[in-house]
């Protein structure tokens, strides 16, 4: 997507932004201590939270979207929310998006609304309307819990109430939360509506991490202009680098371990994630990819996250004196993508006995303590028992992107082989039909000049082939990157995946996409149905 005329000419009118300032709290200044989110717990069994999704521009033109939350009169913006396996989440959203400027007006695209189907208020999809996706929670596709096709929130409307029960079996990790109406799911994202979700219980399977000091840090994207890709900057923690000269600060004591719990909220950034000490990246741990506890834990350099992926990994903190930075390596993405260029997240500010030059703006709250609990092993865990299973179903799918003229790719596919390329639309049938007790192997290809992020709602698969080589991954994953195409002469690259529609929880009708989300947005996604 190198080029985005087509785009420019149509929302010319966003480049001249004047939104009327509303009511998104401020962010931390640049350079400043990175906290983690305020964190949301459940007690006995219940997390019970209300958000009001707000909508302001800041000094610097950047448009923001905030989930707010009230806690006891502070306002916090994307909280965590922490739960146990079991436990029911009650969501309440309030969509008070401000859009009372002409050129908003100009950006908002008609999507055809779903027929038949509404959850929530219904009407049109658009800039203003929103909903939520609990990226990565194995819990039932439908409305008023992670429903994404027929729900629609629109502005000044009562609370829409989300109520789920986290499964008994939901992997112990990190997930998360975001806008997902089709056709606007980047501009929200872009704007900073993001959370973690954490499922606790991790120390159960995986206990290096006991008693670590855990950090949590979601790491956003964001355009000047949404949908007009260019320029980007990251932040972490809401703390940007802008000017790449004052870094993020992350501070840790000298020789410290801490379990870090890494979010790719960005809207399509593949995070090369590096942690640099004295100028070499030294290994990080891994202990879950994507809110699945690893069999075995495993040491690398360099962490892959596409964009919507999670890695868990605990960090060992050089002796005092050294440098240390939290760093992204270039990612390459293709002829046809955006380069996703070297940078530093955070510097690393090694502090004895918590004496810092900095001050942390404000304290975070402590999550519940951790109740001293067994060791239980991976195999217990769901999907672990997958690799054994019989298959059902074979199919191969594929990434293809069209080109219009001179200026790049204009259309963007997803599509299960034999069908005809076709973009999403809300009233389509399912591209795939299965049954609860499915396991299917998926091969997924990409034809395109671009590398494409593939993800799917629901439930979590399992990587067993990349370029039809044994893949050598033993965890689950929800979202997965698919190198670009070089072009004639060359073998597409794919990946080979095992779906498993046994738990009869997440029955219904639910997408899988690429999670660059200007691509899902303009349709690179379709629906599968699972009968009951
Ligand atoms: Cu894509």
């Amino acid at each position: 997507m190198r080029s985005r005329c087509w785009l420019a000419i149509v929302f010319c009118g966003c480049s001249v932004l004047s939104w009327a300032a509303s009511d998104c709290p401020p962010r931390p200044a640049e350079g400043s201590v990175v906290n983690d989110p305020y964190a949301i717990s459940s007690q006995n069994g219940v997390l019970t939270a209300r958000f009001t999704l707000a909508h302001s521009v800041d000094q610097d033109g950047y448009t923001h979207y905030c989930y707010k939350y009230d806690a006891s009169g502070q306002i916090e913006e994307a909280p965590t929310l922490r739960v146990n396996p079991g436990d029911t989440l009650n969501l309440e959203i309030f969509n008070r998006i401000k859009d009372d400027d002409q050129n908003a007006k100009k950006m908002t695209m008609k999507m055809p609304a779903a027929q038949g189907e509404t959850c929530g208020d219904g009407g049109n999809p658009s800039l203003d309307a929103t909903n939520v996706h609990f990226h990565g929670l194995n819990v039932p596709p439908i409305c008023h819990q992670d429903d994404v096709i027929d729900t629609l929130i629109q502005p000044g409307s009562p609370g829409f109430k989300y109520s789920m029960q986290i499964p008994t079996t939901e992997p112990p990790g990190l997930y998360w939360y975001h806008p997902h109406v089709h056709g606007f799911t980047e501009f929200q994202v872009n704007g900073g509506a993001a959370g973690a979700i954490v499922v606790e219980g991790m120390e159960k399977y995986r206990p290096e991490v006991q008693g670590l000091t855990e950090r949590i840090f979601v790491i956003r994207q964001q355009y000047l202009v949404p949908w007009i890709p260019g320029p980007y900057e990251l932040s972490i923690n809401y703390v940007v680098d802008q000017n790449e000269k004052v870094p993020p600060l992350i501070q840790m004591q000298p020789g410290e371990q801490q379990f870090w719990r890494v979010v790719n909220a960005s809207i399509q950034d593949f995070l090369e994630l590096e942690v640099v000490v004295n100028n070499k990246p030294e290994k990080l741990e891994i202990i879950a990819l994507d809110g699945y506890p690893l069999a075995k834990t495993r040491e690398e350099k360099e962490i892959l996250i596409p964009p919507a992926g999670r890695a868990e990994f605990i960090v060992q903190a050089p002796p005092s004196g050294s440098s240390a930075v939290f760093y992204t390596q270039a990612y390459s993405t293709g002829p046809t993508g955006n380069p996703d260029v070297a940078g530093t997240l955070a510097d690393i500010e090694l502090t004895d006995n918590n004496q810092s030059l900095h001050t942390a703006k404000a304290p975070t709250p402590a999550p519940a303590p951790k109740p001293a609990s067994p060791s239980a092993s991976t195999a217990a865990l769901k999907f672990s028992d997958l690799a054994h299973q019989a298959v059902t179903a074979e199919r191969k799918l594929y990434f293809s992107e069209e080109f219009g003229g001179t200026n790049g790719p204009i259309q963007f596919y997803v599509t299960v082989d034999g069908q005809k390329q076709r973009v999403f639309e809300a009233d389509e049938k399912p591209a795939i039909t299965t049954k609860v007790g499915a396991v299917e192997d998926w091969t997924i290809e990409n034809r395109a000049l671009e590398t494409h992020a593939f993800h799917i709602h629901q439930i979590h698969f399992k990587v067993l082939e990349v370029d039809g080589k044994p893949a050598g991954d033993d965890g689950m994953r929800d979202t997965i990157e698919i190198p670009y195409w070089s072009g004639p002469g060359t073998p597409y690259h794919s990946v080979k995946v095992r779906m498993d529609f046994r738990d009869p929880t997440i029955a219904g009708t639910f997408v899988f996409h690429c999670h660059i989300l200007l691509h899902e947005d303009l349709g690179m996604m379709h629906k599968i149905l699972v009968e009951p």
